[in-house]
């Protein structure tokens, strides 16, 4: 094991925060049953001192080992407690949301979208090829018996061409190469092979396999009818669950391999042209943080925006049930519309 890690002075990252030199020395020789250590968990955060987090779980054991730092960055990011319980709500009937944009001025489109994982398998940073390769055709089978509106293909990342992929890619339905957070996680291990993007004809349905989770569940389309996104990723998510079993725990709900997504593994999200609020970033920021919204960049995390237009998605995963996710999301895009409007 290397030995305590530097960051630079200006580090924000939470692993920056709370990785003590005590923490450090007290899981430094700890390893789960997968072999995964502490330092494969913070690699991503010592490599990317820019990290928001920094660190990745390699199994369900990892979150239990490796408890003395990933407690309380999970408590920091979600606000959420070691002895609080998650519980879950994907009644679509809960959520109260008719389109805040129905003539299609803002809202360029809206994404909402889970992570899973297989239970009993590592996540993606301990996962081994032969697992991961296994994942990939149990999952690409299951999706393939799939019918009515949920029936499609799947595409594997190998065999696919540069263009198909590019614009893919560019049309926001496909997950790019390359991210170094996730290199440093140990999570882009044998790229292309074991990845790939099922989707129905209409490109509304999508499921990205082996990306930073197993299964990416994703439901989209062009608008601001949240209700319709929702209804149509708690069906597809339902269909799915009775062939595959996911990873779960009564205390963080569905598992991943960052923590900022445990819990729901739910990012509900819009595409929303704001031009005059985003002039005034701090006004801007002050209503996401009322609603605990995150703002990123049009072309995913870590991207930016590009003629005003954000993608403005839930903050919190963890603690919150799916249907408040959703909600916060659309109370705050509501208010963000409303404030555009008047200015
Ligand atoms: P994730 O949603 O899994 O956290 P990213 O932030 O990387 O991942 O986004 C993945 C892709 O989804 C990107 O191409 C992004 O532009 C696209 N996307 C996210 N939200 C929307 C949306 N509301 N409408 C269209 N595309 C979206
Ligand atoms: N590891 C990166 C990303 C964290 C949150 N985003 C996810 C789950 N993709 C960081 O710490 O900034």
């Amino acid at each position: 094991m290397p030995s305590f890690p530097t960051f630079p002075q200006n580090c924000k990252s939470l692993l920056c925060k709370h990785l003590t030199p005590k923490i450090f020395e007290l899981l430094k020789d700890k390893a789960t049953a997968n072999g995964f250590t502490l330092y494969d968990a913070i690699r991503s955060g010592v490599d990317n001192p820019d990290s928001g987090i920094g660190v990745y779980a390699g199994d369900l054991e990892s979150y239990s080992l490796f408890a003395p730092l990933l407690d309380p960055i999970i408590e920091e990011y979600h606000g959420f407690g070691k002895i609080d319980s998650h519980k879950s709500d994907l009644d679509p009937n809960h959520l109260n949301a008719p389109n805040p944009d129905p003539n299609d001025e803002f809202i360029l489109s809206t994404r909402i979208r889970v992570g899973r994982n297989i239970k009993d398998m590592p996540l993606g940073p301990a996962i081994t090829k032969a697992q991961r390769d296994k994942i990939e055709a149990d999952i690409s089978s299951a999706l393939s018996s799939l019918d009515g509106w949920l029936s499609g293909s799947y595409y594997s990342l190998q065999g696919m061409s540069e263009d198909v992929k590019a614009k893919l890619i560019e049309d926001h339905f496909l997950f790019k190469a390359g991210d170094r957070f996730l290199e440093s996680a140990g999570l882009n291990r044998d790229w292309p092979t074991g990845r790939g993007i099922f989707h129905n004809d209409e490109k509304t349905f999508l499921v990205w396999i082996n990306e930073e989770d197993q299964l990416r569940i994703i439901s989209m389309q062009m608008g601001g009818d949240i209700l319709e996104v929702f209804t149509r990723l708690t069906v597809a998510i339902s269909q799915i669950e009775k062939s595959v079993s996911f990873a779960y725990s009564d205390h963080l709900g569905y598992i991943t391999s960052c923590p900022t997504n445990l819990g729901t593994a739910m990012r509900a999200s819009v595409h929303i042209k704001l031009p005059k609020l985003s002039k005034n970033m701090d006004k801007f920021q002050t209503i996401c943080d009322k609603y605990h919204l995150q703002i990123r960049g049009i072309h995913g995390e870590h991207s930016e925006s590009e003629g005003g237009v954000y993608d403005i998605s839930n903050k919190r995963r963890l603690g919150v049930t799916e249907v408040r996710c959703v909600q916060d999301m659309y109370d705050g895009v509501t208010e963000l519309i409303s404030v555009e409007k008047g200015l």
